[in-house]
């Protein structure tokens, strides 16, 4: 109950801040697209992060007010990197509850047109188990969504269901290789720890699919990854999650 009452007024009083981890272009080496992550800066000094307050956001609802806030912020933050003249994609991660409120979506097509963002730029995040559970629903929310410009990816991929008829199915346009997979390449690797990897960057593509890699955290990885023809990294090795301004640090830095 305290928990949730520190929740409650953590939304009233906007305690939350996105932190940004970038994501690059494997060919080019350079960060094209970021994944907003949320944080809790909890009254008492100490950052939250989602996973301790994500649960039970979904539980009691206040995922909503929350999820609200995410996207006006993200609108908030691709506004100031296009005024600065970067050609940024953010993403944004979506739990099940918030792919069951209708309002939600008209909500996001709403924030994009008042905040003149290019809806190009934003990217919504899903896990496979949001996808099957709800497929009618999440088929048509996720054809409106890019109709409007937006696209879509499959995060985790490769832990939840094992049924593939969907990814042909639904309209979305990348995947991201769960860090479980990502983590088995090492200097102790076996040819078969990579093999996963290599069959989901196939099947990916065969479906004109683009592939992100999470997790990434060694240069042995990225250089598997890149020679295997994965599109996206993102991980440790690049950088962890961070504020806006080192965020656009890490795109001074690039130039
Ligand atoms: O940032 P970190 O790696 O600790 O994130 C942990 C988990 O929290 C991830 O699974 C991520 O999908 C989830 N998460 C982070 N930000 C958000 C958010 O804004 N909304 C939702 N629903 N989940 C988030
Ligand atoms: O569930 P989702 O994929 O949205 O969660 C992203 C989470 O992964 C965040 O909590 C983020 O901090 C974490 N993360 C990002 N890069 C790495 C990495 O290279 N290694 C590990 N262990 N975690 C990572
Ligand atoms: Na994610
Ligand atoms: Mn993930």
């Amino acid at each position: 109950i305290d928990m949730e009452n520190s929740l409650r007024s953590a939304v009233e009083n906007q305690e939350f801040e996105l932190f940004l981890q970038p994501m690059l272009d494997l060919a080019s080496g350079k960060i094209i697209k970021a994944e907003a992550l949320i944080r809790w800066h909890h009254p008492n000094g100490y950052l939250v992060p989602p996973d301790e307050f994500i649960p039970l956001a979904e539980q009691t609802g206040l995922i909503i007010p929350i999820g609200k806030w995410v996207v006006t912020e993200a609108c908030a933050i691709l506004k100031r990197l296009a005024e600065k003249g970067e050609e940024i994609k953010l993403s944004i991660n979506l739990s099940p509850r918030q792919v069951n409120d209708r309002q939600l979506f008209e909500f996001i097509k709403e924030s994009v047109t008042k905040a003149q963002v290019n809806p190009h730029h934003l990217e919504l995040e899903l896990t496979e188990g949001v996808l099957i559970d709800n497929y009618d629903k999440v088929y048509y929310l996720l054809d409106e969504v890019r109709k409007l410009g937006m696209s879509v990816s499959i995060d985790d991929f490769g832990t939840g269901y094992s049924s593939l008829s969907y990814l042909q199915k639904l309209p979305i346009d990348r995947l991201k290789i769960d860090r479980s997979f990502i983590n088995e390449i090492n200097e102790n690797s076996q040819d078969s720890d990579g093999a996963i990897i290599l069959a989901v960057i196939a099947m990916a593509h065969s479906l004109k699919l683009e592939v992100i890699a999470e997790g990434v955290e060694t240069v042995l990885q990225r250089d598997f990854l890149k020679l295997n023809n994965c599109n996206i990294a993102q991980g440790y090795l690049f950088s962890r999650p961070v504020p806006y301004d080192e965020f656009c640090d890490l795109l001074e830095g690039q130039k």
